[in-house]
């Protein structure tokens, strides 16, 4: 049976506070802190738990190799005497954001029938333009039945950042839908990572009539305030769009192309004037999962930070005391992900798909997380300070704990 099915990134033993990504107001804050990577990964694994228990069907990518030393040969150098910075973006543990790992098309909206994925290349950082090939090797295992597609990335010089800039609306999540593509313009202060060309070659790649894909211009303000992709300031889920004030850079004319497309979606807008956008982005209001709970009703998973957040509270109780479309706020702990900019939705990727079509190692149980997460309890580093990356035993250890990790779940085969 279709159902959407949230693959969140488990987050690796290298999660670390390097200050990384430009135009990320939260990574910028908390670089030099002191991370806590066992707390990070178990709070990760609290949030699947804690979705699965509402119901729904709960998946994870496992973290990729790092240090990257394929990555650093590339560039004729090594972990041990490669510079600070370049050391930093080998051992990024970055990959946990899954909304960044590809862009999904389900099989409803396609021209083949199948369930389309293109891994992101995400080449604006450096820190995460080496993600896509190990990233890819998972794609193509979890999604081998041929239920799936699964694209190579979109060629340089065109950025893709996956998920995060794509919304998908749809009367429910296994009847077709209308794809919007949200790209920014560069030139203002902050990079604008997605790229026009890179959602065209992917709406072209997944078989997507013209008729329900949309194209639609990020607004630059919000990316010169912070949100340096789109889902910190949009999110979607079946009918409903829920967004703020500034996401998009021509408000009406997007609003009047969304209704046009799908006349039976309910935009749910957020006023500047309510929650002004600088809460926006440190709330994360909207880097939420919006999920549709099994008896029908929608549930947004917010992190903590936006109930501690006043003009958020207030706005999220207004809404659920009211007739709105979100019946249930859940928040959520996931601080240490959310210190580098990634929030909830930040955290999975979502495939609208049949469970049984999946290879099942990339389906979790509560006995799988548990095992996850005593392998975590007993081999995640506690903590990693900004001066530990030239450690060589520290090094030695992430390594170990994710081949502990892979091999706990079957999955060494993934190197
Ligand atoms: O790409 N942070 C990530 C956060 C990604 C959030 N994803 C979504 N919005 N979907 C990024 O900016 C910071 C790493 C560091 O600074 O150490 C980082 O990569």
């Amino acid at each position: 049976m279709l159902t959407e099915i949230n693959f969140d990134g488990l987050i690796g033993p290298s999660h670390n506070y390097a200050g990384l990504s430009p135009g990320n107001i939260a990574s910028a804050i908390h670089a030099g802190g002191v991370s806590r990577p066992r707390e990070a990964a178990l709070q990760g694994l609290g949030k699947m738990r804690a979705n699965m228990e509402r119901g729904l069907v709960q998946g994870w990518f496992m973290p990729l190799p790092r240090p990257n030393a394929g990555w650093l040969e590339l560039l004729a150098t090594d972990f041990a005497s490669a510079e600070p910075h370049m050391r930093a973006a080998a051992f990024s543990a970055s990959s946990m954001w899954a909304a960044n790992a590809a862009t999904v098309s389900p099989a409803a909206d396609t021209a083949d029938g199948r369930c389309h994925l293109t891994v992101a290349n995400l080449m604006t950082m450096a820190h995460r333009s080496h993600e896509w090939t190990d990233t890819l090797a998972q794609l193509k295992l979890a999604f081998a039945n041929p239920a799936f597609v699964v694209h190579q990335p979109v060629p340089a010089p065109f950025g893709d950042e996956g998920a995060a800039n794509h919304m998908r609306l749809a009367p429910s999540h296994g009847e077709p839908g209308v794809e919007i593509f949200v790209y920014g313009k560069s030139g203002g202060a902050f990079p604008a990572r997605q790229h026009v060309e890179a959602s065209k070659a992917i709406a072209r790649a997944h078989g997507l009539s013209a008729d329900r894909t949309l194209f639609i211009e990020q607004n630059p303000a919000a990316i010169a305030g912070g949100a340096f992709h789109n889902d910190v300031v949009a999110v979607a889920n079946e009918r409903v769009l829920f967004c703020h004030e500034s996401a998009f850079a021509d408000r009406k004319a997007s609003y009047a192309a969304i209704v046009s497309a799908a006349p039976w979606c309910e935009i749910v807008e957020v006023a500047e004037a309510d929650v002004p956008l600088a809460d926006v982005i440190s709330s994360y209001l909207f880097n939420a999962q919006l999920v549709t709970l099994p008896g029908g009703e929608q549930a947004l998973v917010v992190p903590t930070e936006a109930m501690a957040t006043p003009s958020v509270r207030q706005w999220l109780d207004t809404h659920v005391s009211g007739n709105g479309p979100i019946r249930q706020v859940l928040p959520v702990d996931v601080r240490q992900s959310m210190a580098n900019g990634g929030g909830p939705a930040c955290l999975r990727l979502r495939v609208v798909a049949d469970p049984s079509t999946i290879d099942p190692r990339f389906l979790c149980s509560a006995t799988k997380l548990d095992r996850a997460a005593a392998i975590v309890a007993e081999h995640w580093p506690e903590t990693i300070a900004p001066a530990d990356l030239g450690n060589p035993a520290l090094v030695e250890r992430v390594i170990l704990a994710r081949k502990a990790l892979l091999s706990a779940l079957n999955l060494s085969q993934l190197g």
